[in-house]
């Protein structure tokens, strides 16, 4: 039977379905005759998800259903579809008022809501999807997979269709074996009605991954809605550099979905997939590995890498993306500059290099400072995000300190009005050593659900214990209160005022008493 594939990106906010692209651009290598369809449900308005993939199974009858769901835990100090989470949360934990912690309490609710029908939405689509495919054809399958996906898929397993397959990881070779009929034993996925190999997430993907430009000409024939991202004009399109990540900080679990292993695409498809979509307006481009140098040793690559996109003549581009900054030098800086870094996030998480050493973070701030100097002299006049995850293990009011004091040198640097501190924190996830951290110190109990939001279980899940807990909840809500339009900024001013600066150089260098205070928080 010729398999006719329907990959349906699950509603969210409209990020360009990176993912579902390069699965179906792989899947038309391996087998040119496989029929593909592409349908981005976060680019259809909510009320009418349901009916458009009612409509569109019936249209394209497909055999196998792969459902991508990029995210369910969100966190972040933004407003999201419910509104703010972190500012509903904090009210409801730390509101000094009976009357504000009321109103934390009923904008958690509404998010919680929100969250629980989500989740309940997307499963409804997977079985409508399947159920409605079935009346086309009878043995019709489903594979579901994604970020999402990859994060919680044991929780999931009880919820979704007897027989669904369900991917942990990339997909690109689960999906060749699924059409090739062959067994699904070796791969990263399992089939619900039976349990999920223990460590599934742990075990590495392929260690080949022959990727080759993905062909947007094929794409734009199976894919109807492309050119709604493109006539948005100020979307980042995706392109992936590299899979994988060496390091191992302790709150992270892409070192471990993508692997430790990095894997480097060859940097003329890169140039050849861009081009593509340079040719046809793209001009924001986001760099969608973990990080976009990994390492000292992945420099080189990232050099040849800038040279060619500009020896390409693609010059009025800006691009995007997750940085480590310890892991540049002063030519990398100048290349950066010129091939058009518009915006980049450094996830600092700590300015006190005590506190990176124990959330085993790996760099040196001292050098990260060297480094931003770098950019700056190479030019780079643009916004830093400074992204800053407080409380995670073993703060106190010094290590406050250290961080303000180096944040206003990172201001130093670029300027103040170009850094802008992202204050986060950590959405606690499974399969990372915090959560091995928060088990073993009585933090979460075993058999917690990591997708809970009953407030008792988010409370521990959105990273933020005692004894420092409530004092960063208050400063957190009287920046909401203060200026909820420069909330990053602000927390920093009311963190100096309370705690003040420490001298640069205590918050660079690291006592080496208590440093490895998740030394035994292995997996
Ligand atoms: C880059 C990135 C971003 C960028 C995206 C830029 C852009 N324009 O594309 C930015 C910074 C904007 C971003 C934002 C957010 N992100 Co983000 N992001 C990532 C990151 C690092 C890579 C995603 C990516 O594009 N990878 C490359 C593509 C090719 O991979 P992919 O989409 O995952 O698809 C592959 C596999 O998943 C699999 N696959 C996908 N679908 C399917 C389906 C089937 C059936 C199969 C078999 C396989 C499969 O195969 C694909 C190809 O190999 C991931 C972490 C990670 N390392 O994966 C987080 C991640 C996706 N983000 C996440 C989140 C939560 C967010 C935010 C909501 C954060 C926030 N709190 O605000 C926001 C908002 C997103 C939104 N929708 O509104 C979570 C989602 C999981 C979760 N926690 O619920 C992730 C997994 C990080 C994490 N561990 O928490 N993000
Ligand atoms: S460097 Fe970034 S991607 Fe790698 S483990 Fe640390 S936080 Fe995760």
């Amino acid at each position: 039977m010729q398999e006719r594939i329907l990959y349906i990106r699950l509603p969210c906010n409209p990020i360009f379905p990176i993912g579902p692209v390069y699965l179906a651009d792989h899947v038309h290598k391996v087998f040119p005759q496989a029929r593909q369809h592409i349908l981005d449900l976060a680019t259809v308005p909510s009320l009418s998800v349901g009916a458009t993939l009612r409509q569109t199974v019936d249209q394209w009858q497909p055999t196998l259903l792969v459902f991508s769901w990029r995210d369910i835990q969100i966190y972040a100090p933004v407003d999201g579809r419910g509104g703010n989470p972190l500012q509903h949360s904090f009210e409801a934990f730390y509101g000094e008022s009976p009357l504000r912690r009321l109103r934390g309490a009923l904008g958690g609710l509404r998010l919680t809501w929100s969250y629980y029908a989500e989740i309940r939405r997307n499963l409804g689509l997977i079985r409508v999807g399947l159920t409605q495919a079935r009346r086309h054809h009878a043995h019709a399958r489903v594979v579901v997979g994604g970020g999402a996906v990859s994060v919680f898929y044991e929780q999931l397993a009880s919820r979704l269709p007897r027989g669904t397959v369900v991917s942990v990881g990339e997909g690109e070779r689960l999906l060749e074996t699924l059409l090739q009929g062959k067994s699904l034993a070796a791969e990263r996925c399992y089939v619900v009605g039976e349990a999920p190999r223990a460590g599934l997430v742990h075990e590495p993907p392929s260690p080949l991954l022959p990727r080759t430009a993905c062909n947007y000409n094929y794409i734009e024939t199976v894919w109807p809605a492309f050119n709604w991202y493109l006539e948005g004009g100020d979307f980042y399109v995706g392109v992936q550099t590299k899979r994988g990540c060496p390091h191992n900080c302790c709150y992270c679990i892409y070192t471990v979905v993508e692997g430790k292993q990095v894997r480097l695409n060859p940097v003329d498809e890169v140039v050849a997939e861009m081009r593509q979509l340079y040719d046809r307006g793209v001009r924001g481009f986001w760099f969608t590995d973990a990080q976009f140098i990994p390492a000292r040793r992945y420099i080189a690559d990232a050099k040849e890498l800038l040279r060619a996109i500009l020896s390409a003549g693609m010059t009025n581009i800006h691009w995007a993306a997750y940085i480590r900054a310890d892991n540049l030098d002063e030519e990398l800086a100048k290349l950066m500059v010129d091939s058009g870094m518009s915006y980049f996030e450094i996830g600092i998480t700590s300015g006190s290099q005590e506190l990176i050493r124990k959330m085993r973070m790996g760099y040196n701030l001292r050098v990260v400072l060297q480094n931003c100097r770098l950019l700056a002299q190479a030019g780079f006049r643009e916004k830093i995000s400074v992204n800053y995850s407080f409380n995670v293990i073993d703060e106190r009011p010094e290590t406050i300190g250290q961080t303000v004091a180096f944040h206003r040198e990172l201001e130093a640097v670029f300027g103040a009005e170009q850094v802008e501190p992202a204050i986060f924190f950590i959405g606690l996830q499974p399969h990372t050593h915090l959560e091995r951290y928060a088990l073993d110190n009585g933090f979460l109990k075993p058999g917690y659900n990591p997708m809970s939001m009953m407030p008792w279980v988010a409370r521990k899940l959105l990273w933020n214990p005692e004894p420092m807990g409530s004092a960063f909840g208050r400063i957190c809500l009287e920046a909401f209160a203060r200026n909820p339009h420069d909330f990053g900024r602000t927390v920093i001013n009311l963190l100096e005022a309370r705690y003040g600066a420490a001298p640069l150089e205590e918050a660079l260098s690291a006592p080496l008493a208590g440093q490895r205070i998740m030394a035994n928080a292995s997996r």
